[in-house]
């Protein structure tokens, strides 16, 4: 299994986490020509990552690519049994690439470009806002969906720690809702999370220390 994609990724870090969960050995490489290129998009024609390949099959798009892997690897699930569960994964997942990921990204342009930074508090309170309404529909048990890691929680488990990270940065620290806050202790107990955020935390760091920001 090869996956494609860059450490300071968070989509990438969301294939990755998958993978670590599921105990798949795989080894990891950036793009050939770099993402948007016109030799990545030979092979992946959005010129998005993560992508697999997997025995010469090649796949984008996150989800896919989870719900791929599920498929593949049924002994070792992160989808649960039960169909209502396994909608509520779904559903948080979601959330997750349409509502929240997409206002944490938001937040990149002020780490890039100094200027923009009176946008601060209108973008915060947005994120605020979707966070707030996640709280609502997760039911953190301690992980998103239950005892056990499932697909729903990949994507946030890099998201929320970026969100937290960027703000820091900004000066303008994020309060997780409280409801959150059994699902981060769980992700910072949970050896398998930690080893995938790795790549990710250090190019992150690396991109904050670049843009002059601690
Ligand atoms: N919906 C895609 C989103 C992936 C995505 O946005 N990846 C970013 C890097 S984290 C990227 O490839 N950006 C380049 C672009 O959008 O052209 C997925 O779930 O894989």
């Amino acid at each position: 299994m090869i996956l494609y994609g860059l450490p300071v990724s968070t989509y990438t870090t969301k294939v990755r986490l998958a993978l670590c969960w599921r105990g798949i050995a795989f080894e990891e490489r950036e793009p050939p020509g770099g993402y948007r290129s016109e030799a990545w998009r030979e092979i992946v024609p959005m010129g998005t990552i993560p992508a697999i390949d997997d025995r010469g099959f090649v796949l984008a798009e996150s989800e896919a690519i989870l719900e791929y892997l599920e498929e593949r690897y049924p002994e070792r699930p992160l989808l649960p049994q039960n169909l209502e569960q396994r909608a509520q994964v779904r559903l948080l997942a979601r959330l997750h690439d349409l509502h929240v990921e997409p206002k944490v990204r938001a937040l990149f342009a002020l780490i890039r470009q100094p200027q923009e930074r009176g946008q601060l508090p209108q973008l915060k309170a947005a994120l605020d806002d979707k966070l707030a309404r996640l709280a609502q529909v997760a039911r953190p048990g301690p992980y998103l969906a239950g005892p056990r890691p499932t697909l729903a929680d990949c994507g946030f488990a890099v998201t929320l720690p970026l969100a937290e990270r960027l703000l820091q940065a900004l000066g303008s620290p994020l309060r997780l809702p409280e409801a959150l806050e059994p699902w981060q202790q769980a992700l910072h107990a949970d050896p398998l999370a930690q080893q995938a955020l790795g790549p990710w935390r250090a190019s992150t760091e690396t991109w904050l220390h670049a843009a002059g920001l601690n």
